[in-house]
């Protein structure tokens, strides 16, 4: 029936769910993809109603400029568009030099795009001064993985492999409601006769379906593994045969987590004695086990050392580097994964290649055609470069992400953004961010052009066009390239999303994320299920990147769905172990700020909301923030269920319906951050750093509620 529907992949979260979309502009329909092996068919109600944001009704349909004369966006085009763009940018470079240009990409950008991007920043602005915001994502979790693993892919193996294995603690994820068809995954676990740990400080729609659940204080998950790590040795649960072989560092390791006794460790977190022996009889009873990370124990100023200790529970009982073992980090953005591997990230090269690694600059210089001295060095991570508008950076492009609801300590940040010289957003809608431009560019959106994604399993994923754009919007790939030239380079900046994939696997070639044995011609094959990095090309008859096709009778690469079996990506080969000890969040309570803020998502609505706030739909399921709290706390500030309740932090206050529910713990509150305005988590949040991966603590800080 449905001949003519376009296979394709939802523009959201890091599920990548695939679904074909059929019909034409104004009447597209979804249409199940029941072939596609991580969805099966299943979407969640934001990736059903994701084509009512492909309409003009919702959409920025032509460019607009910020009047000198009226101080107001006005309608423009394309070309005093680019114009305006090109010369705010090059009169903050001949003013101030290059870095007072900054860029900020986002985790939502195809690999062409990400690509693209930083090569923008890097060769036609000369920045260092990128990144993006995949840094307030699973930053820490990469950094642990780098340090453990010597290499970083948000799961090590296939989804797929999850239902195999006997126990899974999933740590700070709401799977349910950030990646519902993912839960199958869960349920089907449970009736093979595995076990689920849920660690969660709020009884979620996950955390019902666990065998265990165990509530923690906001930002003590590391006290909690060094326990259980504790606990393992003291009742001789170690894997020594896994540990002599295959790891290097744990006696520093082992003597770290000695030092967290479980009653201290219980005092700390709130998760009893008799909790943690049960969550280690359940992990070390298995054959094999899993610890899943997401956002809870990532979004943390320690959020390394947290995955890290994590890391160090899966190595010491042998649950690594094996079959259906290991740990794995959920992604989050619909590219999360590729975005941090191609170089819009401060310190990166694509491939996942170090921006400060002499190899690196060489090989990607040449492929860019410059000279490796000419690259700039490592930039600011994105709160960094985001305090620093204003300051030393005067013009920022912004392609991606809607900071002024995003960001920590918003309020700064949107004021910040305020007083730049020149600051260009390109969006799909007029988002919060849009709205402080100097100058706007509409552009394409997923299934109005083609491109990669990289999926939470590191499977690239050729997402197709399958819908015609409305007129006046141009694609990512079309603003760089109009800017380049403008710029002074007319080459190296192709407007087609294939010819930019091509250079993305030379420039990708024997890196970490090596993509050049991927080809467009080998994802739109058979149910388009993608391949797994790394999938580097065959060095035997050298079937080289720019010889699609000519090699199908050749041996391929197979690409690789999991990782670490053989060795780990270390120099040695071994996993490293790596001693992490317990530390408070940057801002505990105290008599002025009594309370614990956590914040997070909901199932209807997505990140900013700049575009799931404009489906109908969506909005009727989730309407607007609340602020989740226990009846105890409820009762002492005398709030009813919907009644406003202000909360004020630090850095500011807010201000939404009381939502009452025995769900959260009684000394925490937690928030939705998709709304601006009143309401606005980030009003609170704090932007304290990890001092690895540079990530916010999201999901700590102190706050005082007050009946509004
Ligand atoms: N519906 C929906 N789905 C999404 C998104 C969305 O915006 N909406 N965004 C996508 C993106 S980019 C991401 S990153 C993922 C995020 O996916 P998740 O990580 O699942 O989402 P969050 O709600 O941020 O956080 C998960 C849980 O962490 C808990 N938590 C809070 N503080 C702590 C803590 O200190 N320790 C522990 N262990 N847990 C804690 C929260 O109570 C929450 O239930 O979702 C993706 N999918
Ligand atoms: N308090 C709190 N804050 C958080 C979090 C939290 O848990 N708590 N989570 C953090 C996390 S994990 C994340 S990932 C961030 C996400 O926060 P944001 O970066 O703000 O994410 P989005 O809302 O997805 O913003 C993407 C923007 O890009 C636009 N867009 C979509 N497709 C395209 C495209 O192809 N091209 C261009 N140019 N634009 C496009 C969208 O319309 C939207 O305006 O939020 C972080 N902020
Ligand atoms: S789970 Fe994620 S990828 Fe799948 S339909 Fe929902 S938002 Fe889209
Ligand atoms: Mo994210």
């Amino acid at each position: 029936m449905h001949t003519e529907a376009t296979p394709t992949h939802c523009p959201y979260c890091a599920l990548q769910c695939g679904m074909s979309l059929a019909g034409g502009p104004g009447e597209v329909e979804v249409v199940e993809r029941p072939e596609f092996p991580v969805n099966q068919g299943a979407l969640c109600g934001k990736g059903r109603t994701a084509p009512a944001v492909l309409s003009s009704r919702v959409r920025l349909t032509e460019p607009l400029v910020r009047s000198h004369a009226t101080g107001r966006l006005e309608a423009a085009t394309w070309e005093e568009a680019i114009a305006r763009v090109a010369e705010g940018l090059s009169r903050t470079r001949t003013e101030h030099g290059a870095d007072a240009c900054g860029v900020f990409g986002g985790g939502g950008l195809t690999n062409e795009k990400a690509y693209a991007l930083g090569k923008f920043a890097r060769v036609a602005l000369g920045t260092s001064q990128i990144d993006y915001n995949g840094r307030f994502c699973m930053s820490s979790a990469a950094a642990a993985g780098q340090r453990a693993f010597g290499l970083d892919r948000g799961l090590p193996f296939p989804l797929a492999d999850i239902p195999r294995t006997g126990c899974v603690i999933l740590v700070g994820s709401n799977l349910a409601e950030t990646m519902p068809p993912a839960l199958r995954y869960l349920t089907e676990l449970k009736a093979n006769g595995g076990k689920l740990i849920v660690v969660d400080p709020r009884r979620t729609r996950t955390a019902e379906q666990a065998d265990l659940h165990l509530a923690p204080r906001p930002g003590t998950d590391l006290a909690l593994a060094l326990g259980l790590l504790h606990l393992v040795v003291a009742e001789g649960r170690t894997d020594e045969a896994f540990i002599e072989e295959r790891t290097s560092g744990w006696e520093e390791a082992r003597a770290a987590a000695m030092a967290h006794w479980p009653e201290h460790v219980e005092r700390i977190s709130g998760v009893s004695v008799p909790e943690l022996r049960d969550a280690v009889r359940m992990f070390c009873d298995a054959e094999a086990a899993m610890v899943l990370t997401a956002r809870g124990p990532e979004q943390q100023s320690k959020g390394t050392d947290t995955v890290g200790a994590w890391i160090n529970l899966c190595l010491a009982t042998g649950n690594a580097g094996r079959p259906l073992a290991g740990y794995g980090c959920l992604t989050g953005q619909g590219n999360g994964q590729g975005g941090r591997e191609h170089g819009q990230k401060a310190d990166q090269l694509p491939g996942y290649r170090k921006l400060t690694d002499p190899a690196a600059r060489a090989h990607v210089a040449e492929v860019w055609g410059v000279d490796p001295d000419s690259l700039p060095g490592p930039g600011r991570s994105a709160y960094e470069l985001l305090d620093a508008l204003g300051g030393d950076i005067k013009a920022l492009l912004l392609m991606g992400s809607n900071p002024v609801v995003s960001a920590p300590r918003a309020a700064h940040v949107e004021e910040r953004l305020r007083s730049l010289d020149f600051l260009a957003v390109a969006d799909v809608v007029l988002s919060e961010t849009a709205r402080l431009a100097d100058v706007v560019l509409p552009v394409t959106q997923w299934a109005e052009e083609t491109g990669t994604v990289t999926n939470l399993e590191g499977r690239v994923l050729l997402r197709r066009r399958a819908v015609s754009a409305p007129a006046g919007v141009r694609s990512d790939l079309d603003v760089l390239h109009g800017l380049a030239a403008r710029l002074g380079h007319e080459k190296g900046f192709p407007t087609d999303p294939e010819e930019v994939f091509d250079e993305l696997r030379r420039a990708s070639a024997g890196g970490p994320a090596d993509y050049s044995g991927i080809s467009y011609a080998r994802l739109r094959e058979g149910d388009g299920e993608g391949v797994f990095w790394p999938c580097p090309a065959q060095e035997s008859g050298d079937a080289g990147p720019g010889e699609d096709g000519a090699g199908a009778d050749r041996a391929v690469h197979a690409g690789t769905p999991r990782l670490f079996l053989t060795r780990f990506a270390t120099d040695d080969g071994r996993a490293r172990f790596v001693p992490v000890v317990h530390r408070d969040a940057a801002e505990e309570p105290d008599a002025e700020f009594p309370v614990l803020l956590t914040t997070g998502r909901v199932l209807s609505q997505y990140q900013s909301g700049a575009q799931t706030r404009r489906v109908d739909e969506l909005n009727s399921a989730a309407p607007g923030p609340f602020v989740e709290l226990h009846p105890r706390l409820a009762a002492r500030l005398q709030v009813g269920d919907g009644e406003p309740v202000t909360v004020v932090s630090r850095r500011g206050r807010a201000v939404a319906p009381a939502r009452i529910t025995s769900a959260i713990r009684a000394d925490t509150v937690f928030m939705p951050f998709h709304w601006p305005g009143e309401g606005r988590a980030n009003s609170l949040t704090n932007p304290a750093l990890d001092p690895v991966s540079r990530m916010p603590e999201f999901k700590v800080c102190a706050v005082r509620l007050e009946r509004a």
